[in-house]
């Protein structure tokens, strides 16, 4: 029996250091209420979805980093506007954004993403666990990427959450490059994946062909999708952010493997289909019937074993 929703991935164009939080939730909103118009019920938007992607600039002084990037509170008076609009409408989302919280007596800082109910409520959080780039100062790079200087490693795991009739599953940008991060949601359930990126269109460390990074992107998400047959939601935030250039190609991926929509620009770019969620299900009963095929007692390297060693068995 089919069981439809009219999902929206909402593609953000580049942020600059001197765009203020309203005139991004200002952004955001406007794409939210074209997404109502073409009758979503649920939109994705991308990985630190309020600010620029502040990990390619080296900061000092933490204080002015936790100002200017992080929020203290979800939603904040400045976030407000986008919880109201989506209420109003009756529209869950996806939104990913820099947290700043206090936990065990200190401050935490991750890279956040939330499922917000039709309803205005936060009913799921995940920190991004696969933090890529470094935690030093590349002095003399064209640009730096210090996701591991600015955030922790997510301490929340990877979890499903009922959402809006669906078993649904976060990711953020990185993960995507990790099968792991897919097929522990898969184990517990999931029927839809969110993702939102921030990929930037140059390799900081040589010089890679700018189209290889989206082709890796693209292979990615179609692999990802259907060796779990779930959907796949992959939003980026990309265009140009003070010079600095992302990709695009917000692709909305079927349990089959196939792109059903995908952006063709790098600017605020609104794009929807209808997800039957009973898609996966033949998949998830034969194919990929995980407690039928899979083999753990074959697999414990890949939990015992972080990096490589050569052990051949000769
Ligand atoms: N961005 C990039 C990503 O994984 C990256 C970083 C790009 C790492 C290419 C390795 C290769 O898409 C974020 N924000 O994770």
């Amino acid at each position: 029996m089919s069981r439809k929703i009219r999902i929206a991935a909402a593609q953000l164009g580049g942020i600059h250091l001197a765009d203020t939080r309203a005139v991004v939730v200002k952004r955001l909103v406007e794409m939210l209420r074209e997404a109502a118009s073409m009758g979503a019920k649920f939109v994705v938007f991308p990985e630190l979805a309020f600010t620029t992607f502040f990990p390619r600039y080296w900061y000092e002084d933490q204080t002015e980093v936790d100002r200017k990037f992080f929020e203290a509170m979800m939603p904040s008076p400045e976030t407000q506007p986008l919880f109201d609009e989506a209420k109003k409408h009756g529209i869950g989302f996806y939104i990913g954004y820099g947290e700043l919280v206090n936990e065990e007596g200190r401050a935490r800082h991750f890279n956040t993403s939330i499922l917000v109910s039709p309803e205005g409520k936060i009913v799921g959080k995940y920190r991004k666990i696969h933090l890529p780039g470094h935690a030093d100062h590349k002095k003399g790079a064209a640009f730096q990427h210090l996701e591991k200087k600015y955030f922790e490693v997510g301490n929340l795991g990877f979890r499903t959450f009922r959402f809006m009739d669906m078993i649904a599953g976060m990711l953020i940008c990185n993960d995507r490059r990790w099968p792991e991060a897919f097929r522990v949601l898969g184990l517990q359930g999931a029927e839809i994946v969110t993702l939102g990126f921030n990929t930037p269109t140059e390799n900081l460390h040589y010089p890679e062909p700018p189209h290889l990074r989206v082709h890796h992107h693209l292979i990615m998400a179609q692999a990802m999708a259907f060796q779990n047959a779930v959907w796949l939601v992959e939003v980026a935030k990309c265009g140009f952010e003070d010079g600095f250039r992302m990709f695009g190609h917000s692709v909305i991926v079927s349990p089959g493997g196939e792109i059903v929509a995908k952006t063709n620009s790098e600017e605020d770019e609104v794009i929807v289909h209808n997800v039957d969620l009973s898609y996966g299900e033949n998949l998830r009963k034969t194919m990929f019937n995980l407690a039928a095929h899979r083999r753990p007692e074959h697999y414990k390297l890949i939990v015992e074993r972080t990096g490589v060693e050569v052990t051949p068995a000769n």
